[in-house]
This record gives structure tokens, sequence and C-alpha cells, in this order.
């Protein structure tokens, strides 16, 4: 049950993740309001005891601590613009996915209306919201963020970037570019299995083994890449792995197998051994991915 003792947010959005975030801050005695552009959304949030406003102008207006999850960008301006004359005072929470230049945009457009700004990551799926598994990364005003950080740590544990309202976006992205580099490489290995007819499940616990294994090597390839030194400690250098390379399309060809997933790596692979990087780890080719402004 909401406790008036404790601080009262407001949640724009109730996608699945808006209404995992209104039930957690409900679960957490914070009165929370909530507000959504379609209409039946609701329901189950206000039998919990969340008040349903029915504009965004009413939703801002009802709490000093406004959170935002919406589909992107351009739908958070325009929700917000719509309750502009409710902002100045408030501290305002952007927990919608988007770019570190996107949150900066957004900094710059609220700092015209009197607002705290954060903006935010959520490193979760909506059933994990609340559990010690979520994490939310946040940027932004330190002040808002040390003031509410309570409120915050009922959604997960709170984690905190920095002034740069940017600089969450770029955490999130980096983390999310890491777990989707993961997948492509478990579709690509079910999909190889698959194609002579096993069944995914009796593989996954190999695969399970093979990549915690692996992870085991970030460590070291952080050290290489701070300082650019990419001779640290090499097992398996490029051109070994680059020369390997080949059977990952021949496999392909053999099982009927798109290689299209992987294909992206071997040419930078190549480029980095024909500038005469063959010695060095497969790390170096991050110095490929830097692009010059
Ligand atoms: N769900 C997840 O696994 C991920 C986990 C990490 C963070 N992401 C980001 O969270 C944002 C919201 O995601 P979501 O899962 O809640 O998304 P949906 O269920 O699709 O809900 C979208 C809500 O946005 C509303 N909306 C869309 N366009 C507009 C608009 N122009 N004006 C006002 N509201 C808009 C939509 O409203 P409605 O369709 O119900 O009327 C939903 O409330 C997102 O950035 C993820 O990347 C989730």
């Amino acid at each position: 049950m909401p406790d008036d003792s404790k601080t009262g947010v407001t949640v724009l959005g109730l996608g699945a993740m808006g209404t995992a975030l209104a039930e957690a801050f409900l679960a957490g005695g914070h009165p929370t309001t909530v507000w959504n552009r379609s209409a039946g959304k609701a329901g189950g949030l206000a039998a919990k005891g969340a008040v349903v406003a029915g504009t965004p102008a009413e939703a801002i207006a009802a709490n000093g601590v406004v959170v935002v999850c919406l589909f992107d960008a351009r739908s958070v301006r325009e929700v917000l613009e719509t309750g502009a004359e409710s902002l100045p005072g408030r501290v305002l929470v952007n927990l919608t996915n988007g770019t570190p230049g996107e949150a900066r945009e957004l900094a710059a457009w609220v700092a015209e209306h009197d607002v705290e700004f954060l903006d935010g990551g959520i490193m979760a799926v909506p059933p994990m919201i609340g559990s010690p598994a979520a994490f939310v990364l946040y940027s932004g005003s330190r002040t808002a963020f040390d003031t509410h950080k309570e409120l915050f740590d009922s959604l997960g544990e709170s984690l905190y970037y920095g002034t740069d309202p940017g600089l969450a976006a770029l955490h999130d992205l980096a983390l999310l570019s890491g777990m989707y580099g993961m997948f492509m490489g478990v579709i690509q290995a079910f999909a190889l299995i698959g194609s002579e007819g096993s069944e995914a499940r009796s593989f996954a616990p190999l695969l399970k083994r093979w990549i915690t294994g692996m992870t085991g090597f970030i460590d070291g390839a952080a050290e290489q890449i701070d300082k650019r030194d990419y001779t640290i400690g090499v097992v398996s250098n490029l051109a070994m792995q680059a020369g390997a390379g080949d059977a990952f399309a021949k496999v392909g060809e053999e099982q009927a197998i798109s290689a299209e997933l992987l294909a992206p790596l071997r040419p930078l692979m190549l480029r980095r051994v024909a500038d005469g990087h063959g010695h060095e780890d497969l790390t170096g080719i991050i110095e490929l991915l830097k692009i010059k402004k």
C-alpha cells in the first residue's frame, strides 16, 4: 500500500516496462500516479493503489519525481511538450532507451523548463524489475540521484555514471552491444547444431560452459585495449584465428546455414593481419572500428 511518508512518483508510459516500474514503486510503498496514451492499461495498477491521471500535465503535476518510459526519444518529447506547463520544479528521469546525443538534447530542453534531469538505462527485462538481478544506470543531476536513490532502488541496484546526461545511454548501448554479439553467436551455434537434427536444449549446457569459460578473457582484453598493446598475454594470435575463420563460411555452405550473422568479423581480421598485426590478439580489431570525425 502507498505510504505518504515516502516519495511520490509519476510514471508516464505503461508499456511492459512502464507497468513493471510502476508496480515496483507501489510495492516499495511509494504513492504512484500513472498515465498512458491509450486508455485501458492502468486497471491492474489502480487496483494496487496507483492514481490514474487523465493527461500528461495532470500526471506530472501530481509528484515531484516523474519517470518517463516510452517507446523512443520522439514519443518522450511529444508527451513532455504536451505536459510542459507542469514541468517546472520537477525531477525528470528518462528511462526510455536512446543514444547519448538524444539524452543530451533532452537534458538541454528540460533545463529550459527548470527541471532537474537524470537519464537512465534499464539493465533488466520487465519481470526482473525489483529483483536483485536488475540494475539501472543513471547520469545527469548528482543531487537528484542522491536525493531519490531510495526511490530508484525500488527498481533494482542504482548505479550513477556522472553528470554528463549521455553517459548512462552510452553504457546501456555498450552493454546491449555485448549482449547482442553473444546472442548472434548463440543463434548461429544452434543453427549449425540444428542442421543435423540435434535439439538445441541438448546442446545448450555445452554452449553455456564454453561461453562462460570465454568470459574469463574479458579482463585481459580490457588491459590490452586500455594500454593499446594487443601483444600482452597473447595465447591465440590473430593470424591463426583469421586462418581458422574460413571454416565458418565453409561450414555454412556444407550445412546449408547462412553465415551472414558472423560474416562482418573475418574481413576485419584479415585487414588487421594485412596491416602487420597477425602476431597480436583479436582485440586489436578495435583500432579498425574507430572512425575519424
Ligand atoms: N521491455 C524490455 O525488455 C526493455 C528492457 C530495457 C528497457 N527497454 C526500453 O524501455 C522503453 C519502453 O519499453 P516497453 O517494453 O515498455 O515498450 P512497449 O511495451 O512497446 O510500450 C511502449 C510505450 O510507449 C507508448 N508510446 C509509444 N509511442 C507513443 C507516443 N507517440 N506518445 C505517447 N506514448 C507512446 C506506448 O503507449 P500505448 O501504445 O500503450 O498507447 C507504451 O506505453 C523502450 O525505450 C525500450 O527500449 C525495455
